[in-house]
């Protein structure tokens, strides 16, 4: 007999949705939305719904593996611990602990994930990345201005008069933000939208702005500087509540609007519009993360911060420079789970750069990687650097659910269960600032095991299994400890499903930011501690006719390479129905200048590798800009990261993703 029970979507996205997951006979067969979810409503998307299907293919990992000879070969769990472990011990004592390198990224929204940090601190300390792919500079950036990241809650929509989302990709990343920016045209918001693709959600905007890649922190110096000609800033808030705005007068003195409108490719009369727009309040910003993968990424972020503050729309219900939540990831205790003071060595290399680093690490060279929730070969970008650099270390474990282009690597492949093969909560640090509970519900097949368990056997083989001795009980409860005063208990959470957490529903409406001045900072302190000026700039991509004319000539296009729709990343390619092929999007002048039709075989390269596929013409491209979805596979003409610089951005923290030049030519 079929029956259903409620879960919550493990993965790495905004909207952290409620499930509904349909089993029988100890199988998962329909995952859908659950309706009594607070902000997801019984909506979820196409990946959602995947899960039934990453959860039961027949492609999933089943039993260890170890490459013998070139070949895998299925080994028990005990030889593949056992000889994992006694790896671990001798890089210890031959080289210590930091010879060992974990990469990983955020594949899986659990609390118990961050497990892994708990194994490799008490195991000594390894060497673990710094940044992200993801969010690094404008997470940053959010840091420099405001002492942290917060977004206000999803209902406060409706209090804004205008909303503007810039460089979202929301109908196709965000869905349930989607929803909200339908219901609240419907009640007489106006939708502006910002972005170099006039997607799904430009379509539904009462104005969609096209702009040049990288050019947005060019725009929004430009609206502040038409703002201040016509009197339309909030001298109160800049007075009493900001630090540094002579600095950023005399910044945007430093540029004219005939420059802002011919860099970002927006037209002179827009951008007046724009500072109407931004006095006209409350204006929410919605900002993506496409928008600061750039070398000037944090500086993008940190000129529409201003802009919001300059426009006062700062710690008003409506308003909000919304990019990140990270207030949902502060309420738990990580301290408690991951026992930081256990280390006794550490290195950190930059997630951007793990290849480069790996290869040239020395004192002690990287001997080992351990890879868990990640799939570096496809999501790293300079793929070539990131497979030379795994392929050269002695020892490479793999923890995935299926064989990726990293696993194809590995010396030990191990299996690992997918979320409904074991009890987690889960919550995102994006958007809304809920946790939803996700029960064990179907055994897992094969020899899969959780994280969690593989490493509570390598933690009892070297010698510290009394730091993984709890149950799965006690770890949520440690991880809930903060809340439990509150009544937020597990208990609680069992019972409900959901519940939301004692957070800032609009931030900073005490006016008390959380940087050294206590002010929100036009000039950054934090930057100056950190050994940078802190000053606003107007920087430009690396990768750009200002900044390397000679580059731009010989690879004249820009290329995106965003997420895609039916897949998280790289996770649903092979699971697609049909044949995947890498879709190059093109821009209509890019296709009538080389002579490009729908279908064409191109090859796209750089100076630092060459992916093909098939063109498909996009009239709603900004020109000269090329679009590859990330994720593909090496099987079906990717990665796209063959393409992509392994440079930081401006703070340090963030990938250049985007930030990219490339040439285009037809081949047979
Ligand atoms: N379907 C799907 N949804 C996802 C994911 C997925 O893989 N697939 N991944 C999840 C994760 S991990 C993340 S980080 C989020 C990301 O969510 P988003 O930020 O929405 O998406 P990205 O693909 O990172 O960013 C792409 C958007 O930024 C725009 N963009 C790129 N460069 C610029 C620029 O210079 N200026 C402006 N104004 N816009 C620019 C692109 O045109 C596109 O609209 O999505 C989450 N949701
Ligand atoms: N060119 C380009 N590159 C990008 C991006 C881009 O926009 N353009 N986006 C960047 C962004 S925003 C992000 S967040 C990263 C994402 O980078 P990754 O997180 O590396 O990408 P995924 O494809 O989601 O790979 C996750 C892997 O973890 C596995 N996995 C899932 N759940 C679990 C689990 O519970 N345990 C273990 N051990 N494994 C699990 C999956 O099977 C999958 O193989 O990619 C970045 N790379
Ligand atoms: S991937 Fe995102 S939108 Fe889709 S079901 Fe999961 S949390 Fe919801
Ligand atoms: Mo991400």
């Amino acid at each position: 007999m079929a029956y259903v029970k409620k879960a919550a979507c493990p993965l790495n996205c905004w909207d952290s949705c409620g499930l509904m997951v349909t089993i029988e006979n100890d199988r998962v067969i329909k995952v859908e939305g659950d309706p009594d979810h607070p902000i997801t409503k019984g909506k979820i998307c196409g990946r959602g719904r995947m899960l039934e299907k990453r959860t039961n293919s027949k492609l999933r990992l089943l039993h260890p593996m170890k490459k013998i000879n070139g070949t895998f070969k299925e080994i028990s769990w005990e030889q593949a611990l056992d000889e994992i472990a006694d790896r671990l011990k001798e890089i210890k004592e031959c080289y210590g602990t930091t010879a060992v390198l974990h990469s990983h990224d955020y594949a899986n929204n659990g609390i118990l994930k961050n497990l892994d940090q708990r194994f490799f601190n008490c195991y000594g300390g390894v060497t673990e990345l710094y940044g992200s792919l993801c969010w690094g500079s404008g997470i940053e950036a959010q840091k420099w201005d405001f002492g942290n990241a917060l977004s206000h809650e999803p209902e406060d929509i409706f209090n804004s008069k205008n909303i503007v989302v810039w460089g979202r990709n929301v109908a196709r990343t965000n869905m349930h933000l989607y929803e909200k920016l339908l219901e609240a045209k419907k009640r007489g918001a106006k939708l502006f939208v910002i972005d170099p693709i006039y997607h799904a959600t430009a379509k539904i905007a009462d104005q969609f702005i096209s702009i040049k890649p990288g050019m947005d922190g060019i725009l929004a110096a430009g609206i502040m500087k038409e703002m201040l000609r016509l009197g339309l800033e909030d001298r109160t808030f800049i007075e009493q509540y900001t630090y540094g705005f002579q600095d950023l007068l005399k910044l945007l003195h430093s540029i004219s609007l005939e420059t802002v409108s011919e860099m970002t490719e927006v037209p002179l009369e827009v951008i007046t519009q724009l500072a109407g727009v931004y006095a006209d309040k409350p204006v929410s910003t919605y900002m993506g993360l496409g928008l600061q993968r750039y070398k000037n990424g944090g500086n993008t972020i940190r000129l529409i911060d201003a802009l919001v503050a300059v426009s006062g729309n700062i710690g008003v219900p409506g308003g909000g420079a919304n990019y990140a939540n990270l207030q949902v990831g502060q309420s738990f205790a990580y301290d408690q789970l991951t026992l930081p003071e256990r280390r006794q060595n550490h290195r950190l290399f930059s997630i951007m750069k793990q290849a480069e680093e790996v290869l040239s690490a020395r004192d002690p060279e990287i001997k080992m990687i351990m890879v868990t929730c990640g799939n570096p070969i496809t999501q790293v970008p300079d793929s070539r650097m990131v497979k030379k650099a795994f392929k050269s270390v002695e020892t490479l474990v793999v923890m995935d659910q299926y064989m990726t282009d990293t696993a194809k690597l590995a010396d030990y492949i191990l299996p690992v269960t997918t979320a409904f093969e074991e009890e987690d909560f889960y919550f995102s640090s994006m958007y809304h600032h809920y946790v939803n509970y996700g029960p064990k519900l179907v055994s897992a097949p094969g020899e899969a095991k959780p994280d969690l368990w593989i490493w509570t056997q390598l933690a009892n083989r070297l010698g510290f299994g009394k730091d993984f001795d709890f149950s799965r009980d006690e770890w949520l409860k440690m991880t809930l400890k903060p809340l439990e005063q509150m009544g937020l208990t597990l208990e609680k959470l069992k019972q409900k499903h959901t519940f939301e957490l004692p957070v800032s529903k609009v931030p900073w409406q005490d006016r008390k930011f959380q940087t050294p001045t206590g002010k929100f900072e036009f000039t950054s302190i934090l930057g100056q501690q950190k050994g940078k000026t802190g000053l606003l700039t107007l920087a430009v991509p690396d990768e750009s006719k200002w900044s390397n004319p000679s580059l731009a000539e010989q690879y004249p296009y820009n290329l995106l390479t965003i997420h895609p729709m039916r897949s998280n990343h790289s996770q649903n390619y092979h699971l697609l129905n049909g044949h995947v092929k890498l879709k190059v999007e093109v821009a209509e002048n890019i296709a009538q200048n080389l002579g490009l039709q729908n279908g064409d075989y191109v090859r796209v390269w750089n100076d630092r590798g060459e992916v093909k596929g098939y063109v498909s013409v996009l009239g709603t491209l900004h020109p000269d800009t090329i679009n590859i979805d990330e994720g593909i596979w090496e099987e079906f003409g990717g990665p796209v990261n063959n393409l992509t610089s392994s440079r930081e951005s401006d703070n340090g923290l963030g990938s250049t993703l985007y930030d990219c030049l490339v040439n285009l030519e037809k081949v047979n």
